[in-house]
């Protein structure tokens, strides 16, 4: 059996719970939080190299970073396979989990969620407004145009679910629990993909499954309803 380390609420970490979920493998969750000073177990350094979530054991194996943990997954358990077996679809599938984790995640969801969650309510800091500002008035616009534009269908590569909506839709269920909305009127394809892919069996499951999570940290998981 797979153990899966990290918070299933982090972007992350739900694309490796996501993926196990999909191929139906034998998995269980161990709770990390590496923001929380002495939450990580004894062993995390060898665990996770760079302290991050999420991390993986398999037997004696294991494996950090979600998109390594993925492809392993991918590997172990082919079917149903996250990549696309169309060489262009494969790529794009591969560049949207990319700009996912490097773009969406590092310049939009992780400074409105260090901002708005961890610095007031974990590390006892002030909030800083003009972060978010910067992010909301500056950063995003592009991200989420650019997206727009990448949308034609239910999935965002070929015509079933691969790494690029789960990684996409993972960003994007953690910017709406923190309190931000995506606005329909501009980005009417985005919205109801993300809607979409959220509600499928694989996804459904795991965000149910992380509803004690939200709620214990009194996140808005309102627009899954
Ligand atoms: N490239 C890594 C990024 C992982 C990552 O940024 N994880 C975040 C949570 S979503 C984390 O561990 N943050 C806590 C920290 O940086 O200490 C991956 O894909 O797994």
């Amino acid at each position: 059996m797979i153990t899966i380390h990290g918070v299933p609420l982090s972007v992350h970490t739900r694309k490796a719970i996501v993926t196990a979920i999909l191929k139906k493998m034998d998995y269980k969750f161990e709770v990390v939080i590496p923001v929380v000073p002495g939450n990580p177990p004894a062993n995390w350094n060898s665990l996770s190299p760079t302290g991050m979530i999420p991390a993986m054991q398999d037997g004696d194996f294991t494996l950090a970073d979600s998109n390594a943990i993925c492809l392993y997954m991918e590997k172990k358990q082919p079917a149903p396979s996250i990549l696309p077996s169309d060489v262009r679809d494969y790529g794009r599938a591969l560049w949207f989990d990319a700009y996912a984790g490097g773009t969406i995640f590092r310049h939009v969801v992780h400074p409105l969620f260090h901002q708005t969650v961890v610095n007031p309510n974990i590390k006892q800091v002030p909030t800083d407004k003009a972060i978010i500002d910067e992010v909301l008035t500056n950063v995003q616009p592009k991200i989420l145009s650019y997206l727009e534009s990448q949308i034609d269908g239910k999935y965002l590569v070929g015509n079933a679910m691969t790494l690029a909506d789960i990684a996409i839709v993972s960003n994007f269920i953690v910017y709406q629990y923190i309190g931000y909305k995506l606005d329909a009127a501009k980005y009417p394809k985005l919205v109801k993909y993300v809607k979409d892919i959220a509600a499928t069996e694989a996804y459904g499951k795991a965000l149910e499954d992380e509803k004690p999570f939200v709620a214990n940290m009194g996140l808005d998981r309102s627009f899954l309803n």
